[in-house]
């Protein structure tokens, strides 16, 4: 096995000399230091051990009440120019985001323990992979990291002598508002990050490195980052299609993924080949190619069940981290939305005793499981195909009570990136500091991920059909629309497979259409619905399009986008134009 190099070894020092740590441990990725890891852990009661015959090999988190999601507010993209960083990021300079971080850093490992973390995003071998080395005090994010990513010393043989790795700086510090800061440098391919030590703040190989410096990497590559879920559908009629799906945090794509098929649609399989990141790239033959840079999933727990998700059920059913969920007395975990009815009593994700009387859930609503790809047992042979697999259908997706259809076809790419830059969606708990339910634009579910100025991002996509001579066909799918009584029209989950196989006809040329202003919707009977309890009514309240509601969302839509300024596509405008024609406006 390899060791690190001279850059790693003086970029390594660097950060002691500053946060000055007791005593510093390069980590291997080995078992043997998980167990030594978790035992410690497990002393200090950072892991709380389940129930070792319902849970084997599992454990319990509590995160700081005050430090439980992402943060969108203190994330920053730190580029010499704030053009570059966009209207929709936060910016800072870089160096003064490096005086700051400084400050808040010096001294911060005094009495602790820095650990070395050496890990590479994308399957081994492949050319798409990129090495991160990451720095931290937190041994949650060393053994999270070792779940989500391919951790260990291989990571130094893929390094060889090169300098090209991506510098991923943590420190927990105190987990203090004025602390926290999640800033990025794409120029200088570095992420240094504070007093945070929750998912996406702190395990920096995902969110902040595979897509935030991803996605900037792209752009100047000739490739994507993206939030998306990739999955394969095989069908019974032979072959298997793949498609990926963005959809915004904690709107479905880890249900998606992994769905199980209904009985009316039996003869179908899905493969899982990622939940929540894709790289996509241009293949040779013309085609889009996506990989799933990520080795594990970091799911949201509440509504998992063995109805919505029997697969993620399966998967997590041993050695899995819960962070922030409920524990029954048995010491078994629970959450709203699990398969048996709230305990009579349990300790709540903060650890107060809770009963079905109390007013505030048992489980945080962003709790969330920890768990090795490696245990999905819909996992596709190609999750680590070094090229990844080829895409015939992109979809884009949001949360919406009213307005979207439940599904359509755009015309073109160039619509169909409109369309993805389009999505609005209704805010989840996935984020700390916004109204949970409001609507907001969030293009291509990239708002809080996108690592530049969204509008270069915009034409990035479109230059990226340019060389694409058999793209995928591109959708608007969503799952959340609800009737007059305010309950979902759609059942969702298995049943988005209805939808699916419509889109995979479609790209083969075989599924009916009705042109809409929107794109096509399914023509009657052409959507697969039977043995499914849906009337009439309901089904047409699903593809409905209201050209007056529509009407009035185009005009919030061109405010929007006008804060792009010139560095909206010109073809954006033509769009609009085009739709308000078909709109009848
Ligand atoms: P991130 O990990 O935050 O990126 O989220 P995600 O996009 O993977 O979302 P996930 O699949 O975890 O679903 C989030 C929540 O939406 C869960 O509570 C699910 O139970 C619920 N959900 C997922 N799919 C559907 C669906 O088709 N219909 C309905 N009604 N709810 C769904
Ligand atoms: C998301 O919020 O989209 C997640 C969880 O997948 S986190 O890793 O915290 O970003
Ligand atoms: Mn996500």
């Amino acid at each position: 096995m390899g060791t690190p190099n001279a850059y790693v070894r003086s970029w390594v020092e660097e950060c002691a000399k500053l946060l000055r740590p007791d005593h510093v441990v390069w980590c291997d990725g080995s078992d043997e230091e998980r167990r030594r890891l978790t035992t410690e852990m497990l002393l200090q009661r950072e892991l709380i051990p389940l129930n070792a015959d319902r849970h084997p090999g599992s454990y319990l988190r509590r995160s700081s009440p005050n430090d439980t999601a992402r943060t969108e507010k203190k994330t920053f993209i730190c580029c010499p120019n704030r053009d570059d960083a966009g209207p929709t990021n936060n910016w800072m300079a870089p160096e003064e985001a490096k005086r700051k971080l400084t400050a808040v850093s010096d001294g911060a490992m005094k009495g602790r323990t820095m650990y070395v973390i050496p890990f590479v995003m994308g399957p081994s071998g492949s050319p798409f992979r990129k090495v991160g080395v990451q720095v931290t005090d937190s041994r949650y994010v060393v053994i999270s990291m070792r779940v989500m990513t391919r951790m260990g010393a291989a990571a130094w043989d893929d390094l060889g002598d090169s300098d090209d790795f991506i510098r991923c700086f943590h420190a927990t510090v105190e987990l203090k508002d004025d602390q926290k800061f999640i800033c990025h440098f794409p120029q200088e391919r570095l992420i240094w990050s504070t007093g945070s030590d929750y998912g996406g703040n702190a395990l920096l190989g995902k969110k902040c490195l595979s897509l935030r410096i991803a996605s900037s990497m792209g752009r100047q590559e000739g490739w994507l980052a993206e939030h998306m879920l990739i999955m394969g559908v095989e069908s019974p009629h032979g072959g298997t299609q793949y498609l990926a799906a963005a959809f915004p945090s904690a709107c479905g794509k880890t249900n998606l993924a992994m769905l199980v098929p209904p009985a009316a649609l039996n003869g179908y399989r899905i493969w899982t080949v990622g939940d929540d990141i894709a790289w996509l790239r241009p293949g040779p033959d013309g085609r889009l190619w996506a990989v799933n840079p990520e080795a594990g999933l970091f799911g949201v727990v509440p509504g998992t069940n063995q109805r919505t998700n029997p697969v993620a059920m399966e998967t997590i059913a041993r050695d899995t981290v819960f962070t922030n969920t409920a524990l029954r007395p048995d010491g078994t975990a629970w959450w709203e939305g699990h398969d048996d009815p709230p305990p009579k009593e349990a300790l709540d994700w903060k650890g107060l005793p809770w009963t079905p009387a109390s007013t505030t859930p048992a489980a945080h609503p962003n709790s969330r499981f920890t768990a090795p790809l490696r245990q999905c047992p819909a996992l596709s042979s190609k999750w680590e195909d070094p090229q990844g697999v080829p895409l015939d259908a992109i979809l884009f997706g949001g949360r919406r009570a009213h307005t979207e259809p439940l599904v359509y076809e755009t015309f073109d790419w160039i619509h169909g990136v409109f369309t993805g830059a389009s999505t609005a969606s209704e805010v989840t708990a996935a984020a700390q500091d916004h109204v949970v339910g409001t609507a907001r634009r969030d293009p291509m579910a990239m708002l809080p991920f996108c690592g530049y100025n969204m509008g270069d991002y915009f034409n990035h996509w479109l230059s990226i059909g340019r060389k694409l001579s058999r793209p995928p066909k591109i959708f608007r799918v969503n799952w959340f629309r609800k009737g007059s009584d305010d309950q979902f029209l759609w059942p969702g989950f298995g049943e988005n497979l209805r939808v699916l196989v419509w889109i995979l006809e479609r790209c083969s040329g075989r599924a009916l259409s009705q042109t809409t202003p929107l794109g096509e919707v399914p023509a009657p009977d052409s959507l697969p619905l039977r043995g499914l309890d849906l009337s009439r009514d309901a089904v047409k309240a699903l593809l409905a399009v209201d050209s007056a509601e529509w009407r009035g969302e185009l005009a919030a839509l061109r405010e929007y986008f006008a804060i792009f300024g010139d560095r909206l596509p010109s073809a954006f405008l033509r769009e609009m134009d085009a739709l308000a024609a078909r709109l009848g406006t």
